[in-house]
């Protein structure tokens, strides 16, 4: 009797756990079927995409990180469509501000029309144009979720003036007009064109062009601003990198820190009767030097038409035009 009790325990106790084990795997396959149902997929984990490899490098012939470990953006570096699957879902909004004074309206068209096809395609973007001639803003047609923001300057009679007040128009507009809808902001020069694709492996924190004049120098024939007495100042043997006047950005918040800071030391050296070398450029580069760019965009995202391209220079995205400043500027 004893025997077959302890028998008919065992049985019951194996039932119970063989059931348990049944259970549990079909609870655990369950769980991974409602999870797989219910992913997104646009998000990363549904791409197949090659494997990425420590000990390789898909581009050796250039820096792709910085000494302050900021990636070096360069065609080659990074695969769009990970980024994109990454900021997709975000829903994140972009603005990029453009100048278009006096004559400058001309490259309008271009400008607006190339960043159609190229400037963050298939997201959110604000294209807001300062000018002092509303009229001139050539109608573009803009792809859903993208329009054109027309804001009215005034006219300035100096070059240096119409390029450096465009920090303090910026701030201006983040603090009216971007603040808790926008996620990112581009600042761009007008004379220049789109080529090739400026998208998600452009956004970070704070984020900045290497000027494609003098990124084979050393950093002695850099125009930073040389004289102590400019806030702008950079001493010899200091500074990373020459980065352009033309094209920068970021978060709002970094980028809204960045114009105000250069706009108070451009206006504080206009006191003492000092314009830096390269007006904003120069403040720019001064502030770059303290704040360290988050990111680092290649000369890829600004050429110049005049200039040959280089065997680095894999994938050309945005250009500034050859232009006659004699005709096109209020002054010399
Ligand atoms: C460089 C910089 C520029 C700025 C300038 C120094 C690049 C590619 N460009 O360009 O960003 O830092 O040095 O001040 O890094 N503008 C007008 N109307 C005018 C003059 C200028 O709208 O009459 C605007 C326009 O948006 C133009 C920008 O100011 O793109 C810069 O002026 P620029 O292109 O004449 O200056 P540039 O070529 O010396």
């Amino acid at each position: 009797m004893n025997l077959f009790n302890g028998k008919i325990l065992a049985v019951t106790l194996m039932t119970l756990l063989t059931l348990g084990i049944f259970y549990s795997y079909i609870l655990r396959h369950y769980r991974f079927v409602v999870a797989f149902k219910h992913k997104d997929k646009t998000s990363a984990d549904s791409l197949k995409y090659n494997q990425p490899h420590l000990t390789e490098n898909s581009r050796t012939d250039v820096m792709t990180v910085t000494p302050w470990l900021a990636p070096v953006v360069w065609e080659g570096t990074f695969n769009q469509d990970v980024l994109d699957s990454i900021y997709k879902p975000k829903n994140i909004s972009i603005a990029a501000t453009v100048f278009a004074v006096g004559k400058y309206t001309m490259f309008l068209k271009n400008f607006l029309e190339s960043a159609e096809q190229h400037f963050f395609v298939g997201f959110r973007v604000h294209m807001h144009v300062f000018t002092d001639q509303p009229n001139e803003v050539p109608k573009v047609k803009m792809a859903a979720g993208r329009q054109v923001m027309v804001h009215k300057v005034p006219s300035l009679n100096r070059w240096q003036e119409i390029s450096a007040r465009r920090m303090k128009q910026i701030q201006d507009l983040i603090e009216e007009k971007l603040r808790g809808n926008t996620d990112y902001i581009f600042c761009l020069d007008v004379d220049s064109k789109f080529h090739g694709r400026w998208g998600t492996e452009s956004l970070g924190r704070l984020v900045t062009v290497v000027h494609p004049g003098y990124y084979r120098d050393d950093r002695s024939r850099f125009p930073y601003e040389r004289r102590p007495q400019s806030r702008a100042y950079v001493a010899p043997g200091e500074g990373d990198f020459y980065y352009c006047g033309g094209a920068y950005g970021g978060l709002l918040q970094e980028v809204h820190q960045l114009t105000k800071t250069c706009n108070l030391n451009f206006e504080a050296d206009a006191k003492d009767g000092i314009e830096a070398a390269w007006q904003e450029e120069s403040h720019l580069n001064r502030y770059m030097w303290i704040n360290k760019p988050s990111k680092v965009l290649s000369p890829e995202y600004l050429w110049q038409d005049f200039k040959p391209k280089n065997p680095e220079i894999r994938l050309l995205r945005f250009s500034g035009v050859i232009k006659n400043y004699a005709d096109i500027r209020p002054n010399v």
